[in-house]
Parts: C-alpha cells; structure tokens; sequence
C-alpha cells in the first residue's frame, strides 16, 4: 500500500517536471511577516523535489489563518471544517492508497477542537503528514488563548494572563499512538524541509509540530528558539534513539526552547494495509459484485 514510488513521476521521463510555478495558487492572504509563509514555501520545493505528480497533490485543512493553506496550492484539497480535517484526511487516505495526503493547519485546530480526531487518526495509524503549524495563539480569530499558550499570556478570553497550563505537544503526540513525531520551526528552512521529507518517507501517521510565528497577536513568541534573536535551536542529540518512547519523552521534557527534530518513530501497521488486509481476506465472498451490491447486502445484515 502507499508505495511512494508510484506518486512521483521519476519513473514516467515523458511527463514534464512540476514546477513551483505549478503549484502558486492564489497569492497568500497571511500578514507579511507571518510563519507560515515559510511552511508554504518549503511545501512547494518538497513537492518539486519529489516530483509528485501534479494530479496526485492532495492538501487538506481545517480552519484558522494556517488552515488557509490549501488555497495558495494549485491543486487538489479541501479547506474543511474546524478541527474535523483528520477524518476528512483519513477517508482519502484510506481509498487512494496511491497518494500521500497532506494536512496543515492550527493548535486550535489540531489541540483544541480537534483533539479527538488527533488522538484517533494517531491510534489508527492512518497513512498521511500532518503539519501543525503552532503559533500558540488562535490567529484567525484576533487573539484567544489556545492549548499550547504559556501560562501568563494576555489574550481576549484572558485579559489577566492565562491560568491554565498548556500542554506538551510531543508528549501528547507520542502517547496518542502517533507513528512519527517531530519538531520543527519556520524560522529554520532546511529543518523544517528535513522534516517534512522524512515524514513523507514514514508509512505511518507522521505528524511535526511546526512553530510558526503569529507576528499580529504573539510577536517574539519563538525568539529563545532563534539563533538570529539571541536564541538557541538546538538539534535532538545525535545519539537519541528515535524508537525509544520513554527516551522520546525525556527530550520532551525539557523547557522552551526545547529540542528540534526526529523525537519519535516506529514501524507499526496501517490502517491503510489492515483494511487492505481484510479486504484481501473477504475477496472472493465479494466476487463479481459492484461496490453498492458490497454496501447494500451488509445493509441487509444488519436489519
Ligand atoms: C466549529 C467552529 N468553532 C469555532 C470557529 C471559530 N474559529 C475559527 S479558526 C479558530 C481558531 C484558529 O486557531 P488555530 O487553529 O490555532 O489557527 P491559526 O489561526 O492560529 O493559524 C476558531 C476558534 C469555527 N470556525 N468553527
Ligand atoms: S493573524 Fe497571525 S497567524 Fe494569522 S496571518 Fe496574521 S500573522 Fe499569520
Ligand atoms: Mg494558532
């Protein structure tokens, strides 16, 4: 299932390269200056260098300024509906097995309102990447305190600074059954690509947590995790070992700016081959019968 080789076109010479030009939609409506400029950007260049055919980009989101991702990509997707991009992601991942789905969006999309979806798509292990472009504030809707905003935060929905504790993305990523957990920042090109394409290169449900600066409503928000602001980004350690979850947990556990790069991955079955899998098992039940005659006799099964 999901062999990458059969999305890239490296195999068919006669097909003309895609290029970035392909894949410029409309001219992003994000405030200059914002993150999510640079997750854009490094979409299209993973794209051409994959060479993924231009009929197989497939671009899902929910909803917030991040979420407006698909629109800037000329190409297949969906801007869906709040919190709800997940399963929306997983019913086409499940019936092409050909493509390699994409989904970008939020905290507040991804923690918040989406939260159940997240831990579910993580425990199925639905084949697709996930970015989750983390700028610790609710941005499309003018400032609200999100899960991931630090305690203190000044927001509409805490005028005093924020009580609550904000959560540890890797940490919930990792024990939500999450195949492939990363970190990353906007403010670090290369990383991030690195990232990215080593998420596509999991069978599994990769996700990375992308800091993404909100330079309306939380400006500086990054700026320990930025060599260029007096910061520091440091790399997870050469000898972590990735497939070590409570090792994975202990990275986590450090304190802002933390560790970037690869903290988790593990090779467990997909969803996506355990319905194959069925499929395969029940095939010759089925037989001759169209996809309806399938639907309709369980249909009857259950009356
Ligand atoms: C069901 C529903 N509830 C609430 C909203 C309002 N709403 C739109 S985007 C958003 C939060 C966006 O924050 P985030 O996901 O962090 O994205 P950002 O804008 O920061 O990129 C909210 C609460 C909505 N559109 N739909
Ligand atoms: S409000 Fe913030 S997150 Fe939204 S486009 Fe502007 S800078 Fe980006
Ligand atoms: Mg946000």
């Amino acid at each position: 299932m999901n062999d990458l080789n059969s999305t890239t076109v490296l195999d068919a010479p006669d097909r003309v390269p895609v290029t970035k030009k392909d894949l410029t939609a409309d001219h992003p409506t994000w405030c200059p200056g914002c993150g999510d400029f640079s997750v854009l950007a490094f979409y299209y260049k993973l794209l051409t260098n994959r060479q993924v055919p231009h009929e197989k980009v497939t671009t899902v989101a929910g909803i917030g300024c991040s979420s407006r991702f698909p629109y800037f990509v000329q190409a297949h997707g969906a801007h869906y509906i709040h919190g709800r991009a997940l399963p929306f992601a997983s019913g086409v991942s499940l019936s092409r097995p050909d493509l390699h789905v994409f989904v970008f969006g939020g905290d507040g999309d991804a923690f918040s309102i989406g939260g159940n979806h997240l831990n579910h798509t993580a425990r199925r292990n639905v084949k697709m990447t996930y970015v989750i472009m983390d700028n610790y504030v609710y941005g499309l809707t003018k400032k609200q305190t999100s899960p991931t905003s630090p305690i203190g935060f000044k927001s509409k929905t805490d005028a005093w600074g924020s009580k609550d504790r904000p959560i540890n993305p890797m940490k919930q990523l990792i024990s939500s059954g999450a195949t492939f957990v990363a970190r990353t920042s906007h403010t670090n090109p290369n990383h991030l690509l690195a990232m990215m394409e080593a998420a596509m290169d999991h069978n599994g449900f990769s996700v990375i947590e992308c800091l993404s600066e909100c330079v309306e409503f939380y400006p500086g928000a990054f700026n320990d995790s930025n060599p260029r602001k007096g910061g520091v980004f440091n790399q997870v350690p050469e000898d972590h070992d990735v497939t070590d979850e409570y090792a994975a947990y202990r990275l986590a556990d450090n304190n802002f700016p933390g560790y970037f790069g690869i903290f988790y991955k593990k090779e467990v079955p997909t969803k996506n081959q355990n319905e194959a899998d069925i499929e395969a098992l029940f095939a010759d039940k089925v037989a001759g019968k169209q996809s309806w005659q399938i639907l309709q006799q369980s249909f009857n099964r259950m009356k």
